[in-house]
């Protein structure tokens, strides 16, 4: 693993290369960070005024407005944004996050620059449902504002040491910058109070049958932060897809004559024409921003204890999250006994090859929750607050 001294004398580049030769070289499952779960956590303090936290993002239709939801919401305290390549390449997410912080008039927010391509893998991006700019062809003037000096990852981790059980992480891209911090740090995983993701799906993904976006597109960084031991929030497509925008709801933008309103009006215009061109009956769904919205408000989202882990060799698969619980399907079992269900449940992986000298791996010796997943939205709750803050009504 990198030291941290070393890596304040790395570029960017140098240091997201040395962490994922780290990470190839240790092995996921079995490297520093995944030893963090043992760890006291500092994590279980009770929040005082608004939560600080930090928005990871790839912006995005979806992530635009979910940006300018977090910058209108008075229950956060956004300490940074920190811009990864996901949707489209860094060269466009990194100044559409900027446009999005003077759009919403918050220059006080620091904007970092993060990773351009996954820890092991060329990037794949979603132009196909983003549009070239990222923004659903939405175009918006070049933004004045530059972004701090230290990457991403180095900003993540300054940032949580400063608030050592107190941040929040809300990613709403691939996980790179966040595996990036992590596996820079040995000791930072235990100081984050959550990390809310938009990412992974327990019910089928979206760019392969399998994957869901932000995980295919860095598996194995999705691990690495799954492995944490950090408490992890999944708001996935198991939910997020039940999320559509219409007419109506870009209507009531439109109307509201504020610039964080017009600029939601236009990039959900956009969006929408861009969804309906392409045959889509339903949707755009609003990914990121229900994870935001959720954060803000519990009460939309409904929530399963579950262990996820990602699959990273699958040929087709990589990108997979796959969730163990010994409550849910064939595996529920009388009330009374949920406990000792738990125990008896190893988290097993694939069965061996024939080739292979190994056992079958088990990666858990009983069922220990890693993550809470959403797996029920109230969609109305969730639209009434995404449009009411955008427009400025509520
Ligand atoms: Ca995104």
């Amino acid at each position: 693993m990198v030291s941290m001294k070393k890596h304040s004398e790395m570029t960017r580049r140098q240091f997201v290369t040395a962490s994922a030769a780290g990470l190839a070289l240790g092995g996921l499952a079995h490297g520093a960070v995944a030893m963090q779960a043992e760890a006291a956590p500092l994590n279980d303090q009770p929040a005082r005024g608004p939560s600080r936290v930090i928005i990871d993002t790839d912006p995005g239709v979806d992530d635009a407005l979910a940006l300018l939801l977090a910058m209108r919401s008075p229950e956060l305290k956004i300490e940074g944004i920190t811009a990864v390549a996901g949707n489209v390449p860094l060269e466009l997410t990194l100044p559409n996050a900027l446009r999005m912080v003077e759009i919403a008039g918050r220059n006080d927010i620091p904007v970092a620059a993060g990773a351009k391509r996954p820890l092991l893998r060329r990037l794949v991006t979603a132009t196909y449902a983003h549009g070239e700019n990222g923004l659903g062809g939405a175009v918006f003037p070049e933004p004045k504002r530059t972004p701090v000096d230290e990457p991403a990852a180095a900003f993540i981790r300054q940032t949580v040491r400063k608030y050592p059980g107190e941040i929040t992480l809300l990613t709403i891209g691939p996980l790179t910058n966040i595996a990036a911090a992590l596996s820079s740090d040995a000791e930072l995983a235990r100081m984050v109070r959550r990390l809310v993701m938009m990412g992974g799906s327990l019910s089928g993904g979206n760019i392969t049958p399998a994957a869901e976006f932000n995980v295919y597109v860095d598996p194995e960084a999705a691990r690495i932060v799954f492995q944490s031991g950090i408490p992890i929030t999944m708001v996935g497509l198991d939910v997020t897809r039940k999320t559509s925008l219409t007419d109506e709801h870009v209507r009531v933008l439109e109307a509201e004559q504020n610039p964080v309103s017009q600029a939601a009006a236009k990039i959900a215009r956009n969006a929408i024409n861009h969804n309906r061109d392409r045959g889509f009956l339903v949707g755009p769904n609003m990914h990121d921003s229900l994870a935001v919205a959720g954060f803000l408000d519990p009460a939309i989202l409904e929530f399963q204890d579950y262990y996820v882990d990602v699959e990273t060799t699958g040929e087709l698969t990589a990108g997979e999250t796959l969730g163990y619980s010994p409550t849910v399907g064939d595996l529920r079992r009388r009330p009374g006994t949920e406990k000792e269900a738990a125990t008896n449940m190893p988290i097993r992986g694939s069965a061996p090859t024939l080739a292979s000298t190994r056992t079958s791996p088990v990666l858990r010796e009983n069922f220990v929750p890693n993550a809470k997943v959403a797996v029920g939205v109230n969609s109305t709750r969730f639209f009434d607050l995404l449009i009411g803050r955008l427009s400025g009504k509520h």
